[in-house]
């Protein structure tokens, strides 16, 4: 099989691959330590979403930008829609935002206390009637909760109070809206975690109906977890709702997509396609979910997107006709050969001249960098608040 007819054959497939951006990916950013400023960054919401519009234009494949709340609160959602709308993408996924309010101390939709709980309640159906004026479909819900010290919490006691409070949010969901339930093992709270794992998540969401499912952060799993295998699960129990990419060394980095382990990011794509979480029949929302601390966000946008359309290609090369007559053969090696042969295909010249038959830069981040849009973006927006979300 050579490359290029290799290429040919799945080039189609490629079609249409959408990746939701995070609003929250242009703002500064940074550790514990230090947020660096970066020029250019954006001061409102709206140059957030022309910050992602840009990088729309430049790859085709980053139609929507998902919101967080409060970070992108703003008096009329309609309008913003219609904002994003003039520039060429849309509004996707609301985030909630129950984890930097001194009221969540000992939690939110798990706290002892009604009055608390009633608060992180509200907040989420305050994000549901925002959903409703932009049309998003997914509300999705990552929580803090968690306690630092064994005995500190009853275990038992915050799970109960968070299937109570989910199901309240989940009865106010619209017809084609989902609540999408994202698991993390640690952090902030570091003993222990009330949605620590994609059981959890899974358990909880089951428990609330067909329109509730979970959402696969890549970061939120411990050192050394076999990811591809969580992915092939949900999809197996129909509970695969979306996916945060993004890529790390040590713990929650937030780092670029596919920059820490391409290979790991072809393999769980390449159980999203073998379990029918790829192409326009699926419901697996892709969502990028980084932080560009020290380098420039925009050509980091860039380069993330590019880097999943990359390992997508490269997984959708898999021979799976040869791949299943060796696993079914018994042929251990030659099975992981058919893997491997995909994965060392180097696409990015066919990519190069996928995008330029469709109207798109052959190389992006060479056609960001000579746009012009970073030295104007630098020059203009000066004064007034440069976003940051720590
Ligand atoms: C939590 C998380 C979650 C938040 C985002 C800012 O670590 O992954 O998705 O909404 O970071
Ligand atoms: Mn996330
Ligand atoms: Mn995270």
């Amino acid at each position: 099989m050579t490359s290029q007819s290799g290429f040919a054959a799945i080039a189609d497939r490629l079609e249409g691959q959408a990746i939701e951006l995070p609003s929250w990916a242009f703002g500064n950013s940074g550790t514990r330590f230090k947020v660096f400023g970066t020029a250019g960054t954006p001061r409102s919401v709206k140059e957030k979403i022309a910050d992602a519009a840009t990088v729309h234009r430049f790859t085709g494949l980053a139609p929507s930008v998902a919101l967080h709340i409060p970070w992108d609160k703003v008096d009329d959602y309609a309008a913003l829609s219609a904002y994003a709308e003039d520039h060429g993408v849309r509004l996707g996924t609301i985030n909630s935002n129950t984890f930097q309010d001194d009221d969540y101390k000992f939690g939110a939709l798990t706290h002892v206390d009604a009055k608390i709980r009633q608060k992180a309640i509200d907040h989420h159906l305050e994000c549901l009637d925002i959903m409703d004026a932009t049309g998003s479909r997914d509300l999705k819900i990552w929580l803090a909760d968690g306690s630092n010290y064994p005995g500190q919490a009853d275990l038992r006691g915050r799970q109960d109070r968070l299937a109570e409070s989910l199901a309240t949010i989940y009865e106010r969901l619209g017809a084609d809206q989902r609540l999408v339930l994202e698991y993390k093992f640690f952090e902030p709270a570091f003993y222990h975690t009330d949605v620590p794992d994609w059981g959890t998540a899974y358990a909880q969401v089951t428990a609330l109906g067909d329109r509730a499912v979970v959402c696969l952060d890549t970061g939120h799993h411990a050192p050394g977890t076999n990811i591809e295998f969580i992915v092939m699960q949900l999809l197996r129990l129909g509970k695969l709702g979306s996916f945060d990419f993004n890529s790390r060394f040590y713990a929650d980095d937030d780092l670029i997509v596919g920059a820490a382990d391409p290979f790991q990011l072809f393999r769980i794509l390449f159980e999203v396609i073998r379990g029918g979480g790829y192409g326009p029949d699926s419901e697996v929302a892709f969502m990028l979910d980084q932080c560009h601390n020290v380098e420039e966000k925009i050509p980091g946008q860039i380069r993330s997107v590019l880097n999943v359309q990359e390992m997508t290609a490269r997984a959708l090369l898999v021979d799976s006709d040869a791949l299943e007559a060796a696993q079914e053969s018994g042929d251990v090696l030659g099975a992981h050969q058919v893997l491997m042969d995909a994965f060392y295909t180097d696409v990015r010249g066919d990519l190069a001249e996928w995008r330029a038959s469709r109207g798109l830069p052959a190389d992006p981040m060479r056609a960001y960098a000579e746009s012009g849009y970073q030295a104007e973006i630098e020059a203009t927006r000066v004064g007034g608040t440069q976003l940051s979300w720590t």
